[in-house]
C-alpha cells in the first residue's frame, strides 16, 4: 500500500471540516432563522481558507508534496469554497419570503452557477498546475478561496450592518445611524445572487489573470521595513476586521480585471509577473533561442548576437554553447541546425524585442519562406522573466519551448532552476522529462521495428 503524509493531509482534512460545518451552520440558519448560525458558517469558510494555505506549504516544508495531496486539497476546496458559499446564498435568499418567486428560483440558478463554476475551476487548476505551487506567481481565472472569500465576507458585512456588535460599529451607527446602516446591509444582501454569478464567470473565466496573493506577500527575502508594515497593517486590519475583510476580498475581486485590462491597454499583454532575484530587485532574465541551418551557421549566430550586443537597451549576460541538432518538422532533407540560448535583460517590451530580432533575422539575410523551412537564422523569445504573453503576433513563453531539445538543452546549460510560468517547473524538469519521454519512444519504436523485421 502507498505511504501518504499525515501532517499535511490533516490540515487539508482541516479545510474539509470546516466547509462541512459551515454546510450544517447554514441549515441552522435555514431552521431557526438566527443569523448567527449564518455568521458562524462564514468564520468557517475563512477558517477552511486558513488550512487550505498552510498544507501546501507544510508538505513542502516537511518535504511530502504529492498527486494525493494536490487531489485531497482539491475536493476539499469543492466542498468549502464551492458548495458551502453557494448553498449559503440559496438558502439565504429563501429564508426571506418576501421577494418575488421568479427572483427566488434565479437565485438557485445563480447558486448553482457559482457552485458548478467551482468545481470546473478546480478540475482545471489539477490538470493545469501539474506540481509546484511554490513558484507559481499568478493565477487563471479568481481562485476559489478568494472567490468564496468574496462571497462570505459580503454575508458578514450584510448581517453586521445590521445589527453589530462592537465600538466600531456604535461609532458608526452614532455617525450615520442605524437605520443607513441596516439599509447598506439589505442592499447588499439584494445584489448577492448577482455578485455570486459574477464571481463565478470570473472563477471559469481564463483570461482574468490574478496574483498569487501569498506568495507575492511572502516569497523572497524582504527588508526589516517590508516587515513591520507587514506585521501593523495587519494588527490594524484585524481590529476593523467586519470592514477590513470584505474590502479585501473585494479589493483582490477587482485586482484581476483591472490589472488584465492594463496588460492589454500597455501591450504588456495581461498581469505582470515579476520574480524576485536575491539582491531583491525586479529582473526580468529573458531567454532567446537562436538557430540556422543554411550556410556558415556558426557565422550566422555569431553575427546575429552581435547585432543583439549592439542593441543600447539589450544586456547581453549569457550565451549558451552551440548545440547541433535534428531538423524537427519541415521539410525532409533539411540540414542539421545549430542552436543555442541568449540570457539577456532588455529595456525594450515584448513586442519591441520581438521586432527588434525580426530586423536582426532581416539584416543576418533570413528570407522568410515556409513555415519551418530552413533558415539562415531564426530568433525566437523563448521567455521573458515569468511573464505569460498571449497576442496574435507574439507567445511568450513560446508555445513549443517545453517539447523541443534543441531549446531545453541549452537552455538547461544556463538556466536550469528558471521556471516556466505557465507549466511551474524548471527548465531542468522540463528538460529531464522530455528526456525520459525520447527514451522511451525510442524503446517502444525499436520494439516495433524488431517485431516488424521479424514478421
Ligand atoms: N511568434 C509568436 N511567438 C513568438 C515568440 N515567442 N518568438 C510569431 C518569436 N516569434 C514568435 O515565426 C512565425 C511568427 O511567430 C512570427 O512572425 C512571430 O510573430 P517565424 O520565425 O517567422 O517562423 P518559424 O520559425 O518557421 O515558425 P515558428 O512557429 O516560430 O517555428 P519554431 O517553433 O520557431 O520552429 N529544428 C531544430 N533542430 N532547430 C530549430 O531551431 N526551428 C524550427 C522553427 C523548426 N525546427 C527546428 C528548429
Ligand atoms: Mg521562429
Amino acid at each position: 500500500m502507498r505511504k501518504m503524509a499525515i501532517v499535511p493531509s490533516l490540515f487539508t482534512l482541516g479545510n474539509a471540516i470546516c466547509g462541512f460545518a459551515a454546510i450544517v451552520h447554514v441549515g441552522h440558519y435555514a431552521t431557526s432563522s438566527d443569523e448567527g448560525f449564518l455568521v458562524m458558517a462564514c468564520w468557517f469558510v475563512l477558517l477552511a481558507m486558513v488550512f487550505d494555505a498552510f498544507d501546501g506549504k507544510i508538505a513542502r516544508m516537511t518535504g511530502y508534496t504529492s498527486e494525493f495531496g494536490g487531489e485531497l486539497d482539491s475536493l476539499s476546496d469543492a466542498v468549502s469554497f464551492g458548495i458551502a458559499p453557494a448553498f449559503m446564498v440559496a438558502v439565504m435568499h429563501s429564508r426571506h419570503m418576501n421577494t418575488h418567486p421568479l427572483w427566488a428560483k434565479i437565485t438557485w440558478f445563480f447558486a448553482i452557477c457559482y457552485a458548478s463554476a467551482a468545481i470546473l475551476r478546480l478540475a482545471r487548476f489539477n490538470v493545469e498546475n501539474i506540481s509546484d505551487e511554490a513558484h507559481h506567481m499568478e493565477f487563471k481565472g479568481l481562485p476559489s478561496p478568494a472567490a468564496a472569500g468574496a462571497v462570505v465576507s459580503l454575508v458578514m458585512l450584510q448581517s453586521w450592518l445590521k445589527r453589530g456588535p462592537g465600538e466600531i460599529y456604535e461609532f458608526l451607527a452614532s455617525y450615520f445611524g442605524a437605520e443607513s446602516l441596516a439599509a447598506i446591509g439589505s442592499s447588499i444582501w439584494k445584489i448577492l445572487p448577482i455578485w455570486t454569478v459574477v464571481i463565478a464567470y470570473m472563477m471559469v473565466s481564463s483570461r482574468i489573470r490574478y496574483p498569487h496573493l501569498v506568495n507575492w506577500v511572502i516569497k523572497g527575502r524582504r527588508t526589516f521595513d517590508y516587515f513591520a508594515y507587514l506585521i501593523f497593517g495587519g494588527i490594524a486590519l484585524a481590529l476593523v476586521y467586519n470592514i477590513s475583510i470584505p474590502l479585501l476580498f473585494v479589493v483582490y475581486f477587482f485586482a484581476g480585471p483591472v490589472m488584465t485590462l492594463y496588460g492589454w491597454i500597455t501591450g504588456t499583454g495581461g498581469l505582470r509577473v515579476y520574480k524576485k532575484d536575491e539582491e531583491g530587485d525586479f529582473s526580468e532574465k529573458t531567454y532567446v533561442g537562436l538557430g540556422s541551418n543554411i550556410g556558415n551557421r556558426v557565422m550566422n549566430l555569431r553575427s546575429a548576437i552581435k547585432r543583439i550586443k549592439r542593441h543600447e537597451d539589450i544586456n547581453l549576460l549569457r550565451r549558451s554553447s552551440f548545440y547541433k541538432t535534428k531538423p524537427v518538422g519541415g521539410s525532409p532533407g533539411q540540414r542539421d541546425y545549430l542552436n543555442g540560448v541568449l540570457e539577456i535583460t532588455t529595456d525594450l517590451s515584448p513586442i519591441e524585442l520581438l521586432e527588434y530580432l525580426q530586423q536582426v533575422e532581416i539584416d543576418v539575410g533570413r528570407v522568410r519562406s515556409t513555415r519551418w523551412g530552413p533558415r539562415k537564422i531564426d530568433l525566437d523569445i523563448v521567455l521573458y522573466g515569468g511573464r505569460i504573453v498571449e497576442d496574435d503576433k507574439l507567445v511568450i513563453p513560446h508555445p513549443r519551448m517545453h517539447e523541443r531539445e534543441f531549446v531545453l538543452r541549452p537552455m538547461n546549460e544556463i538556466a536550469p532552476d528558471v521556471i516556466h510560468p505557465e507549466r511551474r517547473k524548471t527548465i531542468q524538469e522540463l528538460f529531464e522529462e522530455l528526456e525520459t519521454q525520447q527514451e522511451k519512444v525510442a524503446a517502444s519504436s525499436a520494439a516495433n521495428g524488431g517485431d516488424r523485421e521479424e514478421a
